[in-house]
């Protein structure tokens, strides 16, 4: 049987190079988890042939949730759950016209029968868990990292109270 531990189970994929301080995020928790991703540039608007073969593709290649992020009219992540049959995480990019609004309302607003699982805006991180814990349902040593990831939040927030107690 081929081995596909180390093949990329999320793929990450955002509109444009200027959203990758945010996708970075996704990415970022990702990697502490130990979770291996594949991360890619592609314009659903500017290169529809690029995108459809990524599409298309995805399930193939081994993705188990694809996290897309995108702004303005943001199409990427409708057509990904358009194709892909996993999980969609989108992310809606701030904007400097529409505050990110228009990215939101592109993103979360899709017809019945397509979902995408929205977060916020600029949401890389919660992106990022969000994709994890789909997949930690189906993998116990990484909800165990969940659980830990979870109790280091709580260690860090009693720490600054403690510190404002003393
Ligand atoms: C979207 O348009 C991208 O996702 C990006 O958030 C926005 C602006 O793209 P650039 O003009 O910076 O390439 O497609």
């Amino acid at each position: 049987m081929e081995n596909t531990e180390n093949c990329p189970k999320v793929g990450i994929v955002m509109g444009s190079d200027s959203d990758m301080p945010v996708m970075a995020k996704a990415a970022d928790i990702l990697e502490e988890l130990g979770i291996p991703y594949e991360m890619t540039v592609i314009s659903a608007h500017r290169e529809p042939d690029v995108f459809f073969e990524y599409a298309k593709s995805a399930e193939e290649k081994g993705f188990k949730v694809i996290i897309a992020g995108a702004g303005m009219a943001a199409h990427l992540p409708g057509m990904c759950a358009a194709i892909f049959p996993m999980p969609v995480i989108g992310i809606p990019m701030h904007t400097t016209s529409l505050g990110g609004r228009d990215s939101l309302y592109s993103i979360v607003q899709m017809p019945s029968g397509i979902p995408v699982a929205t977060v916020a805006i600029n949401g890389g991180a919660n992106a990022g868990l969000l994709a994890a814990k789909i997949l930690a349902t189906s993998d116990t040593e990484l909800l165990g990292k969940l659980k830990a990831y979870s109790t280091k939040l709580k260690e860090q927030v009693e720490a600054k109270d403690a510190k404002l107690q003393e």
